[in-house]
């Protein structure tokens, strides 16, 4: 564990390991300690082709949760089994790096699909016209929530297994955690959003409309795909509703993630909205909220999740 005096907080920080890669405009890019140095490299110069299906996010924005959702409406509902990782069929790009992507796909190619993870801002994503990209985001606060837990639950990455959240508040704030910046990552896809090949949704909207959430991503993978979902009393839809749910996700935790010792938190932890009032205090919540007025002008959020936090712009 790396200490270091940190201005916001009296006491001495403990700060998440993580490796540091150099981008070619001299900024430092953090990514999780123990991922290949080479996957980082090698994924951003993937070119993108027809048919890739990129669920890009900032991490912990329910990108889990979007793959599965693809994943379902691509195979008819048929869920992933408890002996297959998501990572191994819907790889992470900037991890694993662009020749196993493209080997994953030339494997179990029977949909026609590259199923590609990333969480790189839209500046770093390999990009083509003929690709689908769905970004999804979350409130910022559950976001920041959400990765404390992420972090605190991976010490062979992290060595972080009794950080404290006002720590990692700190780090989140400024943008000091691995995959960069949750508030540069929104920043840099937001004016894309209108793009036809760009879906843009947010966790808390599929939160209370699962149903108008699928039947958008079923769309935006294509006419068959929508149309499907509706045959025989809905089967495919009423399907992949089920097996996305938090409960099902739940079960068999292995597909999403590497094992984690019973006294640490799950992945799929706990799927909620809100989660974020246990946590911050007034001053976090007030620090948070400058930030993200800061950040995002009111009409470029569009009520995207800013209803959740009774953010006021006045
Ligand atoms: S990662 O590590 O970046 O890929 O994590 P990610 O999948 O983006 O985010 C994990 C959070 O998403 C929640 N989750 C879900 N929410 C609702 N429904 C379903 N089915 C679902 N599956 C995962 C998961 O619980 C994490 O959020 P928190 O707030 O920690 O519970």
């Amino acid at each position: 564990m790396v200490e270091k005096q940190n201005k916001n907080l009296t006491r001495t920080t403990l700060l998440p390991t993580y490796t540091r890669h150099k981008l070619e405009n001299g900024s430092t890019y953090l990514m999780p300690k123990g991922f290949p140095i080479d996957g980082f490299e090698s994924g951003l110069r993937y070119v993108a082709r027809e048919n890739d299906v990129f669920v890009a996010t900032y991490p912990k924005c329910g990108t889990t949760w979007m793959q599965s959702i693809v994943y379902l409406i691509l195979r008819n509902g048929e869920p992933i089994t408890s002996d297959i990782k998501l990572s191994s069929i819907f790889p992470h790009l900037e991890e694993v790096g662009k020749e196993f992507v493209a080997n994953v796909a030339a494997m179990t190619n029977d949909s026609n699909y590259r199923l590609i993870k990333t969480h790189l801002p839209f500046d770093l994503t390999p990009f083509s016209e003929k690709s689908k990209y769905i970004y999804v985001t979350r409130n910022p606060k559950d976001c920041c929530v959400s990765f404390f837990h992420h972090t605190r639950g991976f010490p062979k990455h992290y060595d972080f297994a009794s950080g404290k959240f006002e720590e990692y508040f700190e780090l989140f704030l400024d943008g000091n955690v691995d995959f960069g910046d949750y508030f540069k990552n929104l920043s840099s896809w937001l004016p894309h959003k209108s793009r036809n090949n760009i879906l843009f949704m947010s966790y808390e909207d599929l939160k209370s409309n699962p149903r108008n959430g699928i039947l958008q991503v079923a769309k935006f993978l294509g006419e068959t795909h929508y149309t499907k979902m509706f045959a025989n009393d809905e089967r495919i839809l009423k399907a992949v509703l089920l097996h996305s749910s938090v409960s099902s996700m739940q079960k068999d935790p292995q597909r999403w993630s590497s094992a984690r010792s019973p006294d640490q938190t799950p992945f799929v932890r706990k799927g909620t909205v809100g989660d974020w009032k246990n946590y911050f205090t007034k001053d976090q919540s007030d620090r948070m909220n400058k930030k993200i007025r800061e950040s995002f002008a009111e009409d470029e959020l569009n009520g995207l999740w800013t209803n959740e936090l009774v953010l006021s712009y006045e």
